[in-house]
């Protein structure tokens, strides 16, 4: 399953899958401020990339609710892994700021390293309980600014892991971007 939308020069995908398996320059993971691990996608990427990873996590000094920092990605096809932290949801309007900031500050730090591809999650909508059919238009949303200010990434590919999430963002897209480039 592969949907493909265009935002200015940069492509948006959406596939349901594992994001450990990803190619891309970098893959993002839904962490926690620790950064040193949990379960979910996290502990996913840490299981899938081996010991390295985490070692460099321990420098890193944790990370801020809507930042993002980056490491090597260990064993992974994927060179780094972005580490990203979403926020715990509470229902509060600060919670799509915080969203949207995970992402857009994962795109900078992608920027910031020269990484032209990169892979994402779905941040806060597992373990940190953030409703996926509010979180998918946040999401797409915050791609889609970033890259049409003309950023200099290619692709930003969303990895989908369940069906129903894959529906709502899929849905969310629809509305955002109109229907899907032809296959
Ligand atoms: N590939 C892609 N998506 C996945 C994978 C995978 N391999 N595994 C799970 N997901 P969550 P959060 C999906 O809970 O809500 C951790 O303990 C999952 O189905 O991983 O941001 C951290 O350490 C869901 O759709 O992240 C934090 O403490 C999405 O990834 C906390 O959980 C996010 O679910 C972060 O919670």
């Amino acid at each position: 399953m592969l949907k493909r939308y265009r935002a200015g020069t940069a492509i948006i995908e959406l596939v349901q899958g594992d994001i450990t398996e990803q190619d891309t320059d970098a893959i993002v993971n839904a962490a926690n401020r620790t950064l040193l691990g949990g379960g979910g996608v996290d502990g996913a990427i840490h299981r899938a990339g081996g010991p390295a990873i985490l070692e460099e996590c321990r420098k890193l000094g944790g990370c801020e609710t809507g930042d993002a920092k980056i490491t090597t990605g260990g064993a992974l096809k994927a060179r780094h892994v972005i580490h990203a932290v979403g926020p715990v949801y509470s229902g509060r309007p600060r919670d799509a700021e915080l969203l949207a900031s995970a992402y857009r500050r994962s795109l900078e730090v992608a920027v910031e390293n020269g990484l032209k591809t990169v892979a994402f999650p779905s941040i806060s909508t597992g373990a940190y309980g953030y409703p996926v059919r509010e979180a998918a238009p946040v999401a797409l949303s915050a791609v889609r600014d970033f890259l049409l200010a003309g950023a200099p990434v290619s692709l930003v590919r969303f990895v989908l892991f369940d069906p129903a999430t894959f529906r709502a963002y899929e849905e969310a897209a629809g509305r955002i971007f109109g229907p899907p480039e032809e296959p």
